[in-house]
């Protein structure tokens, strides 16, 4: 149970119990006590007590956190006693909100805080955790810094134009602005993957009945999850598990083969493979390569394309048919791949074009700076936006390019939280958990 806020301590004294006879409230910046929650007189938990003083703690405020052993009814117990002594429960991510308002992090770094706790693959806690540490914002600081040099000289130039100042608005400015904005398009770059590293990417196997889509499947899984029969129509529910390609949780569907189905519990299978196709990052569509491709596999595969979702072709029992040739259809494929469930022959291939399709030609380093959530992808847009349309018109009078200078720094702002919306702020915390 943690409480933070100028009554913590207080609060959490009027309901421990030290076993040395300690006072909670005794001047020290941070200690942990050991003894006894109770109430009433009645022992509820065994209990460390660490106290950490205002500004010493995560909140910066007067933070106690008590552990007890755990389980819900002393859990309960606990929290019920210090909403009695006048606590109230935290709205989610409040903690941490609070650290953010009190100067201990910026913004990237607390919504790094829930990437971490959510990170759902290695390369995603690294890149979580690059972000907490500041590497993020330590960038965006030096372009603001840049910016805001600019910005002075700029204004100098526009208060004091009768003065015999040097030259202001020269091509070393110019330079530096160029500069900034290729800081801020290189941050962009990494937008697209980054996000895909937090969010994780779904990946919905389609195609007729009987192509080898359940034995794609469980090759990539490397275990037998989804049944296997040489019988068209075998899956019918959509089946899912999540595997790491490159860094990236891949959410892997496995889907009713497509056809015209005449039972009803086939024929919903297809309705719910066509909704996981639609809302899928990526379709791999399988046919099998030791036979002609049939009619409907055209029509699926031009269906399938006009999703402007990315389509890879997999040309599946190619242990039966290793020269087969790709079918003449009018359809764009990122990628087409021939390997064999079977036999795993071109498997590691296929998860590499998988890896690429998601990630784009970016090899990600997590451990670097990555741009991994939609507004700031968009604040770091505006931003560079702004760059550019003072760029085309440096020559003109120095007003102009104050108001643009100043837009990028509005938007570069909203990416540490100075300048963010209180709607924005919102939003962002309201997705955290409680407790966090
Ligand atoms: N030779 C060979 N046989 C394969 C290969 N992949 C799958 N099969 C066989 O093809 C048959 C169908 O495989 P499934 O994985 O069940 O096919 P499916 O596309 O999931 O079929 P439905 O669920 O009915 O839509 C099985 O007998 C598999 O053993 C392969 O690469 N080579
Ligand atoms: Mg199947």
């Amino acid at each position: 149970v943690r409480i933070s806020g100028p009554e913590a301590i207080a609060i959490a004294s009027g309901l421990f119990v030290s076993a040395r006879g300690r006072d909670l409230t005794a001047e020290r910046q941070r200690r942990v006590y050991y003894g006894e929650i109770r109430d009433d007189g009645a022992a509820v938990d065994e209990v460390l007590v660490h106290v950490m003083r205002a500004p010493h703690s995560y909140t910066r405020e007067d933070v106690v956190e008590i552990n007890g052993h755990g389980g819900p009814g002393p859990l309960n117990a606990i929290l019920e006693l210090t909403l009695k002594r006048g606590a109230r429960l935290a709205r989610p991510g409040e903690f941490t909100y609070r650290a953010f308002m009190n100067g201990r992090i910026d913004l990237v770094q607390a919504e790094a805080v829930i990437d971490r706790i959510r990170a759902r693959t290695r390369a995603s806690l690294r890149s979580a955790g690059a972000a907490a540490s500041g590497a993020l914002s330590r960038r965006i600081v030096a372009l603001q810094g840049v910016l805001a040099g600019a910005l002075a000289r700029i204004e100098a130039a526009v208060d004091f134009p009768e003065e015999d100042l040097p030259e202001l608005v020269d091509d070393g400015l110019r330079a530096e602005i160029q500069d900034a904005l290729s800081g801020i398009q290189e941050l962009l770059r990494t937008a697209d993957a980054g996000r895909m590293l937090r969010e994780g990417a779904a990946v919905a196997i389609a195609g007729r009945p009987n192509v080898g889509k359940s034995s794609l499947f469980n090759a990539l899984l490397r275990e037998n999850r989804a049944i296997v029969t040489g019988q068209p129509g075998t899956t019918r529910d959509l089946i899912e598990e999540t595997i790491t390609i490159k860094g990236v949780p891949v959410r892997l569907v496995d889907t009713a083969g497509l056809r015209e189905a005449e039972e009803e519990a086939e024929q919903l299978g297809v309705a719910a493979a066509r909704m996981a196709l639609e809302r899928a990052d990526a379709v791999v569509l399988v046919i099998d390569a030791s036979v002609a491709p049939a009619e409907e596999e055209k029509q699926l595969a031009t269906e399938l394309s006009a999703l402007e979702t990315p389509l890879v072709l997999v040309m599946n029992k190619s242990d039966l048919a290793p020269t087969a040739e790709v079918p003449g259809w009018d359809v764009t494929f990122q990628s087409v791949c021939r390997l064999s469930a079977l036999t795993g022959q071109g498997l590691n291939e296929f998860e590499q074009t998988l890896g690429t399709l998601l990630l784009g030609d970016a090899s990600i380093v997590p451990d670097e700076c990555l741009v991994t959530r939609l507004h700031q992808k968009d604040s770091l847009r505006r931003a560079g936006e702004a760059l550019e349309r003072l760029l085309e018109q440096f020559d003109a009078s120095p007003e102009f390019l104050s108001i643009d200078l100043r837009e990028a720094l509005t938007a570069l702002g909203e990416l540490t939280g100075e300048t963010t919306p209180d709607d924005v702020l919102e939003q962002i915390f309201a997705s955290f958990c409680i407790g966090k």
